[in-house]
């Protein structure tokens, strides 16, 4: 089974056909905005001094991850990564409570008690990582054995970098997935870089969705810069996971646009290859697209800019109000009581 190179999108039609309206196209817009003025923000903060530990960034990996979020289901679930932040975004976590998490703060989604980009709200379907990668895929891939005992019509969405990608875990995940046909879709952001290490020392294929075939499922290859193609290859392969069609993986080709983390300035990255993928930047695209396409004008676009504008200023000091957390509550939380559980053997 070869892998499929998917189509960029092109017209209004296609669009309206893969389920979206005017309406969603904009908050598309206004997310992808949101996420990247989040991480502008951070950045800012943490030179401020206000974020403990080191800091990461996703820029041009917006797209990729807005895209994605927008095609799930209310009830999916799925375990987004550092440069996904768009994820969150998307499915509602607030900025205020983003930007409490960066500064360690109470109200942040883990209350004070994880890394600033370990990010995850359960109540919105997201779990939060841990730093080993990708320790987050099997996880994943349990979830969505769970969904198939329960029979319930659930997807999970397995993140990974191209770079954890070689590690046993991905392999386990997806071998185990694809003999039970499982409704996980493994999305691999491919941002041509693990750390300082770019993709040819990292795989010797040419496209690491060519691996699919080899665990009896799709893969598909996507430009992570198109946040429309991005949306109809993950809907694509989350309804068909949802009708018991399997896994799906799904490449989403970016270029981290910054450093690994904010204290490394990618002295390694060609700038040629930064000043080519800036030209493709996903934002400026996508609003190309809309004024193109969906005839968005000066003023909507000044009202989603101000609007993203505001909800950011207020949301920050909203989060420099929050408090650190009470070290008298350090142990709360950290471990699930067996009344929370719904595993019949911790009742
Ligand atoms: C098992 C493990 N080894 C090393 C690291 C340190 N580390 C964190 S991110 C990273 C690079 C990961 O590259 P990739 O999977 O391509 O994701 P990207 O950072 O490019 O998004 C490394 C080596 C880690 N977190 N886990
Ligand atoms: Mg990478």
């Amino acid at each position: 089974m070869a892998v499929r190179e998917a189509e960029p999108v092109s017209s209004l039609q296609e669009v309206h056909d893969a389920g979206l309206d005017r309406e969603d196209l904009l908050g598309i817009y206004r997310n992808l905005l949101t996420t990247r003025g989040i991480e502008e923000r951070g950045h800012i903060l943490y030179k401020q001094g206000k974020i403990p530990g080191s800091f990461y960034t996703g820029r041009g990996n917006e797209a990729s991850a807005v895209g994605v979020a927008t095609a799930m289901g209310p009830h999916d679930v799925g375990t987004p990564l550092q440069r996904a932040m768009g994820v969150h975004v998307t499915r509602g976590l607030e900025p205020w409570r983003i930007f409490a998490q960066y500064m360690g703060r109470a109200d942040g989604p883990t209350r004070g008690r994880d890394g600033n980009v370990h990010i995850g709200d359960a109540n919105l379907g997201l779990y939060a990582m841990v730093s080993h990668l990708p320790a987050m895929l099997p996880v994943a891939v349990g979830m969505a054995l769970a969904f198939r005992i329960r029979e319930e019509k659930r997807v999970a969405i397995a993140w990974c970098g191209e770079g954890a990608s070689a590690r046993g875990d991905a392999h386990e995940g997806m071998n185990l997935a694809g003999v039970r046909k499982l409704p996980v879709i493994f999305w691999i952001d491919n941002n041509q870089w693990a750390y300082s290490t770019p993709s040819h020392l990292e795989y010797a294929v040419e496209h690491l969705a060519d691996r699919a075939a080899a665990y009896g499922f799709e893969g598909v290859v996507v430009d992570g810069t198109d946040v429309l193609a991005v949306y109809r290859e993950a809907k694509r392969a989350i309804e068909k996971a949802r009708e018991g069609g399997g896994p799906t993986l799904i490449e989403s080709v970016t270029l981290r646009m910054e450093g690994h983390a904010v204290h490394d300035d990618a002295f390694y990255v060609p700038r040629e290859l930064f000043e080519e993928w800036a030209r493709r930047d996903p934002i400026e695209r996508f609003r190309a697209w809309l004024r193109d396409h969906a005839e968005m004008t000066d003023a909507e676009e000044d009202e989603i800019t101000s609007g993203v504008k505001r909800l950011l200023n207020e949301s920050l000091q909203r989060a420099e109000e929050s408090p650190l957390p009470d070290p008298g509550t350090l142990v709360a939380a950290v471990y699930a009581q067996p009344e929370e559980l719904d595993t019949p053997h911790h009742k």
